[in-house]
């Protein structure tokens, strides 16, 4: 073994008994390359989903019912792209320009969640995403405020708690059309069954075919598997469904006594794997409005780096 070889295992032993001891790892922290690739892989994911998932929303802001409802929505939006901002700043912290990362998604090569390829036809929803989508955002998100990497970890309990928001607004929303009329109902109904099975999906593939779940739960970056926080969603949202008087979309959807828990029907896998893969409802238009917002915003960036640079420069020339 030769020397270097060695400090690596010992600063790999370091690393383990650390991150065991719920202690956070900091940018500066030595940490394994494919801790760090992973967490590149997650943060930069999480940030280009909060920035792809303004789209489906941002779409009714122009045409929100009330102006409360706009005020509303225009917030949450606002939020997301704030969430983008945080996320995209902590994976910087691992050595990764925002430049790589927009192309990673511009260029297909990184994903997004993929709950943010279905259609928005109607205002029911905007009331679906929150209740739903953000109800699944908060379970995945909470346990990651006990993630062992600092700046992911802390940026995590400001999203959740715009969350908790998020999702407030999006059932009372649901709970206005569903005890409105009957065509609100209808509304509020039919976005439940166009929404309940991608929200699901949300949370990863099961256990036993996630690739990384293993993994990064040793390293204490996902706290909880994919299968143990659908299930918690699962039985959270059933009973907010109730209380609405919606139906779940689901026929095999029934309380196990045995297990606590309720159990679901059969997820159509292929369906996730076919969005993931680019091919959802809405892939290609996701992609395409944000390479036009990219281009569009040039010349922002342009004046703010020619303006960074001239002030480098003035600093560099006083200092001389
Ligand atoms: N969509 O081994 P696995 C929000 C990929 S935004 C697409 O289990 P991991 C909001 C996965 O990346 C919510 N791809 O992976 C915004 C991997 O492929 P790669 C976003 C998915 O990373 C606006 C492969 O499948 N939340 O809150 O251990 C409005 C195998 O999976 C998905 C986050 O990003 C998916 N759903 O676990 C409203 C939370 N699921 O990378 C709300 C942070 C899996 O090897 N992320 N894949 O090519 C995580 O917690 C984890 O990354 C995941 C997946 C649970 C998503």
């Amino acid at each position: 073994m030769n020397e270097t070889t060695r400090d690596v295992v010992e600063l790999g032993q370091w690393f383990d008994a650390y991150v065991a001891d719920e202690k956070k790892i900091e940018p500066k922290d030595w940490m394994p390359d494919a801790y760090r690739k992973t967490l590149v892989r997650q943060i930069s994911q999480h940030a280009h989903s909060e920035v792809i998932g303004m789209q489906p929303e941002g779409n009714w802001i122009t045409r929100a019912p009330t102006l409360r409802r706009k005020a509303g929505l225009l917030a949450k939006v606002q939020d997301e792209a704030g969430h983008g901002l945080y996320l995209y700043s902590a994976a910087e912290t691992l050595g990764v320009s925002r430049g790589q990362m927009d192309d990673g998604l511009l260029s297909g090569k990184d994903k997004y969640s993929s709950i943010f390829n279905y259609p928005t036809p109607t205002w029911a929803d905007i009331g679906a995403i929150g209740w739903l989508v953000d109800g699944a955002a908060i379970t995945n998100q909470i346990p990651l405020c006990r993630c062992s990497y600092g700046p992911y970890a802390r940026a995590m309990i400001r999203v959740c708690k715009e969350e908790s928001f998020h999702q407030r607004q999006g059932y009372e929303i649901m709970l206005r059309l569903s005890h409105g009329t009957a065509e609100q109902k209808r509304m509020a109904q039919d976005a439940l069954n166009r929404w309940w099975w991608p929200a699901v999906m949300m949370f990863g593939p099961s256990d036993k075919d996630s690739a990384h779940s293993a993994q990064s739960m040793a390293w204490r970056i996902k706290r909880v598997s994919n299968d143990d926080l659908r299930q918690r969603f699962v039985d959270m949202t059933v009973k907010q469904a109730d209380y609405l008087g919606l139906t779940m979309p689901d026929p095999d959807l029934k309380w196990n006594e045995e297990r606590g828990h309720y159990d679901i029907g059969e997820i159509d896998w292929s369906d996730f794997w076919k969005v993931v893969k680019g091919n959802g409802p809405c892939n290609r238009q996701r992609l395409a409005h944000r390479q036009k917002a990219h281009d569009d915003g040039e010349w922002v960036r342009d004046a703010a780096l020619a303006h960074a640079n001239k002030r480098v420069a003035r600093a560099t020339r006083d200092a001389a």
